[in-house]
């Protein structure tokens, strides 16, 4: 990690504990009641619009409402299979009319969560438009500014938590630009990786149906956890 990718971080960090201090209690104790019961958790983090619901349906074969305006809903939505739990995230940026600073404070909730519950979950898969990943690394970019989802990549992988970069919407990316954008996907987030892991990027089509190299990244996970008995929960 270089000195400007670091520095980055720091900025970053220090806003996070700002917008804790700020943050207000919030309770998540009725669903926490519920939830005891599970021992393994799999996140999904991402943007609104990046697919993440789509993917969920598609792999899980549950149906969570897709493609509505995100609300600035700050709970997470919860799959319950035997004792593992599936967690989709409420999603940030992209709202228009919603401002930087509830942004903000979805991200804050995120990071409690991940912090809150860091024993129980196992994965994290964060899920990324292909298509539209340089244009928000460039604009981030043009701030000194890291964008939130590789922030927050960056932030899971110092728990140890075992990270999936599901590339979503690779159906939008041209076929002659295919390779390279998602090497430079790659190449981005490797190097906001903090600890030796290796990363799993599995580049998928939710809308056509194509999630194959997700499914197989997340039972790869699996079976190095140990948790072969949750294979049958992902299609
Ligand atoms: N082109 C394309 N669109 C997708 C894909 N996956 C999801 N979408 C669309 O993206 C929009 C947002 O999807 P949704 O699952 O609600 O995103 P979420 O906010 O991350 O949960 C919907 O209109 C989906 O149909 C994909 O692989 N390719
Ligand atoms: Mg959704």
């Amino acid at each position: 990690m270089n000195w400007r990718t670091k520095a980055r971080l720091v900025k970053r960090k220090k806003n996070i504990s700002k917008m804790k201090a700020r943050e207000t209690e919030r309770s998540m104790k009725k669903i926490e009641e519920k939830n005891k019961t599970a021992s393994f958790e799999i996140i999904f983090i991402g943007r609104s619009n990046v697919g993440k619901s789509t993917i969920l349906n598609e792999i899980t074969g549950e149906k969570l409402r897709t493609g509505k305006r995100p609300g600035v809903t700050l709970k997470p939505t919860h799959l319950y299979f035997d004792d593992l739990l599936v967690t989709d995230m409420p999603g940030f940026g992209f709202m228009n009319g919603v401002t930087e600073e509830k942004t903000e404070e979805v991200k804050t909730g995120i990071v409690r969560y991940i912090e809150d519950h860091k024993d129980r979950i196992k994965i994290a898969v964060l899920v990324i438009d292909g298509a539209a990943f340089e244009q928000i690394v460039k604009r981030w970019d043009e701030r000194d500014e890291i964008p939130i989802d590789i922030e927050l990549f960056s932030f899971i992988t110092e728990f140890g938590i075992s990270p999936i970069v599901a590339i979503n919407k690779v159906d939008r990316i041209e076929k002659d630009a295919y390779d390279e954008k998602i090497d430079t996907i790659k190449k981005y987030y490797n190097e906001y990786n903090q600890n030796g892991k290796n990363v799993a990027f599995s580049p998928i089509s939710a809308k056509r149906k194509e999630t194959e190299a997700l499914v197989k990244a997340l039972r790869n996970e699996l079976h190095v956890l140990k948790r072969n008995d949750l294979f049958k929960f992902f299609k």
